[in-house]
């Protein structure tokens, strides 16, 4: 680890006394923005990363941010300082009084060492939890007074080389049964996950898919943070609805359907339905043992999903199979005053290079931008996987921190933006040159939705009038612009994509939500 995000109080200074050059410090204004940016920065550069929040009150402004970075499997360490150890029982100012247990149930660790001589095995370990799969935030509290404890050189050393790996393969029996299985299915499917991204296995699915003629479906979009095959290959279907019944029926004709890297599934909204039609059966490919204990159907296998696609790789024949049908271009959006959102992706699908990276929060037309856009790069795409909004103005800093060459562009709504607006001001003081492209609806659109789903009526606190965010991100230094329409639009972005310092666009685009 080489970057700390963080938020310093006085019980924290004494971690950061005689900060190490060889670490780069990034200042977050409040919390939720610096695990935010932090889990951005973990996914994108594949390192665990390593936070340190203000004692009880920092860590309960992040826990939010703490849900997102497990749903999307971040290695995160995160610290905490905590009152000196001799004014802890008595319960002083700013003691965290059952720090261990506060962060839970959104941590695979949570630990408060019990001498100070054990704090460094205590990180040390920390920061093998966070790693080995599934990966996720783990906790640390860290007494004040500890920084100045005497250690055992030696013993702590020990502690920071070791290396623990945790990739695994499946068993060679059960890859080879599951490579029948395929190679005797009438109308095999895969379904690409997000751990596929994370595990670098996008040759791997490539490959299978075109050797078994597979027609391949992205994991349903709310709940999948990353795009595991390329959208723009031949055998790419498109992505699954979220919900029982609508998934169930995409995936009626499959006799066989692989899920690789993904939980089964990320469903929401609630519409029932058979969880898979008569005649399809299903067989999981993940390595995390909890969601492959909690799918409510077929069988599952609990192993690193690049090696085991490897393996299965080898073990199948070249089918002989009809290829499926390529899904064609997206559909062309139609004109409208103001700009549908489906114009507003179309335009960027057309200004984004091709190692371009998109960090999406923009609950109504989150649909309508995969339809558009087609990402076909590995790490080119972040979404936060739990839902909880305040993910991706602070994630799109700590991507493109994680990855300087690739540009990066949030695409983002202007309800969503304001969970993390400080995250302007971190982009700002470290030249992080993201592209803010803030759709402006003067709603939450996508409650209108759901409202009309959950059959409610007359919800307050739905419409967002004259919350100008162009205008609160120059207050913190970004260099704002509001797009009049579709050609300034189009100058703005490539402007913003060739720039080297925080830019955003705002835009102003019609109402309710957007699917394609
Ligand atoms: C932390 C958190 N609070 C509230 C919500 C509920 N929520 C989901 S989408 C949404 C509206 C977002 O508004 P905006 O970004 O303008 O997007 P639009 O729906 O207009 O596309 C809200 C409030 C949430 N997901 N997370």
């Amino acid at each position: 680890m080489t970057t700390m995000f963080g938020n310093p109080g006085s019980t924290e200074l004494p971690m950061l006394h005689g900060f190490p050059g060889d670490f780069d410090y990034v200042l977050g204004l409040q919390e939720a923005v610096v695990v935010g940016m932090a889990d951005g920065y973990a996914q994108a550069s594949d390192r665990p990363t390593l936070v340190n929040l203000h004692t009880a009150p920092g860590v309960g402004n992040a826990m939010g941010a703490i849900f997102n970075a497990q749903a999307n499997k971040s290695p995160l360490v995160l610290t905490a300082g905590q009152q000196v150890r001799a004014m802890i029982t008595l319960q002083a100012n700013l003691t965290n009084r059952d720090a261990a247990r506060l962060p839970h149930p959104f941590v695979k660790w949570s630990y408060e060492p019990p001498r100070a001589e054990d704090v460094p095995a205590a990180l040390g370990r920390a920061v093998h939890m966070a790693s080995l799969p599934p990966r996720g935030p783990v906790f640390v509290s860290v007494p004040m007074d500890d920084w100045g404890a005497e250690v055992d050189e030696d013993d702590a050393r020990r502690a920071a080389e070791r290396t623990v790996t945790g990739l695994a393969a499946a068993d060679p029996a059960v890859v080879r049964s599951l490579a029948e299985r395929l190679a005797q299915a009438d109308a095999p499917a895969l379904v690409a996950g997000p751990d596929l991204d994370t595990s670098g296995a996008w040759g791997a699915a490539i490959a299978l898919a075109e050797r078994q003629r597979l027609p391949v479906w992205a994991t349903p979009a709310p709940g999948g943070g990353r795009i595991g095959f390329p959208e723009n290959h031949p055998n790419f279907r498109g992505t699954l609805p979220p919900a029982i019944g609508p998934l169930g029926q995409m995936l009626e004709g499959h006799d066989l359907v692989l899920v690789a890297g993904s939980s089964v599934f990320p469903y929401y909204p609630y519409i029932p339905g058979p969880l898979l039609a008569q005649g399809t059966s299903l067989v999981q490919l993940t390595n995390d043992p909890d969601e492959a204990a909690r799918a409510p159907m077929g069988d599952a296998i609990v192993a690193d999903v690049r090696l085991t696609l490897e393996a299965l790789v080898e073990a199948v024949p070249e089918a002989e199979r009809q290829a499926p049908e390529p899904l064609g271009p997206p559909e062309a959006p139609e004109e409208s005053d103001p700009l549908s959102p489906s114009t507003v992706h179309a335009a960027l699908g057309e200004a984004l290079p091709e190692d371009g990276i998109v960090v999406l929060e923009s609950p109504s037309s989150t649909m309508a931008l995969r339809n558009q856009l087609r990402l076909s790069r590995p790490g080119s795409y972040y979404f936060g996987a739990g839902g909880g909004l305040g993910f991706g103005l602070a994630a799109a800093v700590g991507v493109q921190l994680a990855q300087p060459d690739r540009p990066v562009v949030c695409v983002i709504g202007e309800g969503s933006v304001q969970y993390a607006v400080t995250a302007f001001w971190s982009a700002v003081a470290y030249s992080v040159p993201v592209t803010f492209l803030v759709l402006r609806n003067d709603e939450y659109a996508i409650l209108k939705w759901f409202a009309d789903l959950e059959d409610v009526s007359g919800a307050p606190g739905l419409d967002l009038p004259a919350l100008d965010t162009a205008e609160i991100a120059s207050g913190y230094g970004v260099k704002a612009k509001r797009a009049a329409g579709l050609e300034e639009l189009r100058g703005l972005l490539s402007e913003a994509l060739a720039s080297e310092r925080p830019e955003l666009i705002e835009i102003a685009v019609a109402p309710g939500m957007a699917l394609f």
